[in-house]
């Protein structure tokens, strides 16, 4: 059956990491719009251009280009189960999302909010900066991406809260404890 599991949560809470994780298990294709837009960035296209300062910033990039990119990759996927990493990122996102399931026949089968306190999310954060030297990963660019999940992401948990799919990730402990704990809410949910 064609499916679909959604990664919420702020950044650093650890989407990324369980996202991959959870793709290689399960056999589903991960779908992140913040590695999709640094591919574009690494290879200079046009979108990468102009995403660029944005992603900098750590500022959303607009609906628009971000709808269009999720339909591109979406259409060029093989067999029909998703998670999405990082998309939606704002209500008009999730309506389009919801849309865009009910066209291609695809079943929501849970979104997982993954959260963690806050200085946790920044220690994190400055940690990968380190290593990977991520452009947004700096302190300055670390508070902006809080404060816009704040403002313009966080709605979306009232959001699936309400159509029945949020699952409550502890993103806090090793990344095995929180795959765990992903592992029985999916359990769960079928
Ligand atoms: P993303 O790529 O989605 O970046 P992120 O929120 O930082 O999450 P990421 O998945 O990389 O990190 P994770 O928590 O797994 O977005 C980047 C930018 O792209 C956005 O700011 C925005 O500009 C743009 N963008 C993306 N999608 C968009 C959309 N839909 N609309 C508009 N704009 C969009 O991991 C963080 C670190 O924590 C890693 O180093 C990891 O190793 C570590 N970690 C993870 N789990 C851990 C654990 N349990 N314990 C200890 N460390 C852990």
């Amino acid at each position: 059956m064609a499916e679909a599991v959604i990664f919420l949560g702020p950044p650093g809470a650890g989407k990324g990491t369980q996202a991959k994780r959870l793709a290689a298990e399960m056999g589903f294709t991960q779908l992140s719009t913040g590695d999709i837009l640094r591919s574009h960035v690494a290879r200079g296209s046009e979108l990468g251009r102009r995403v660029k300062p944005i992603l900098e910033r750590g500022d959303l990039v607009p609906d628009d280009l971000i709808l269009a990119l999720v339909r591109e990759e979406i259409a060029a996927i093989p067999h029909p189960k998703v998670i999405f990493d990082g998309f939606p990122r704002t209500s008009a996102q999730a309506a389009a999302l919801d849309g865009l399931l009910s066209e291609l026949g695809i079943s929501l089968k849970g979104v997982l909010l993954v959260t963690a306190p806050e200085e946790e999310l920044v220690k994190r954060l400055l940690n990968r900066a380190q290593q990977e030297g991520r452009s947004d990963d700096n302190e300055a660019t670390i508070r902006n991406r809080l404060e816009v999940y704040k403002t313009q992401t966080q709605p979306l948990v009232d959001y699936y809260q309400k159509t029945g799919h949020l699952r409550k990730i502890n993103g806090l402990g090793s990344p095995d404890a929180v795959y765990r704990s992903i592992e029985a809410a999916l359990v769960a949910e079928a």
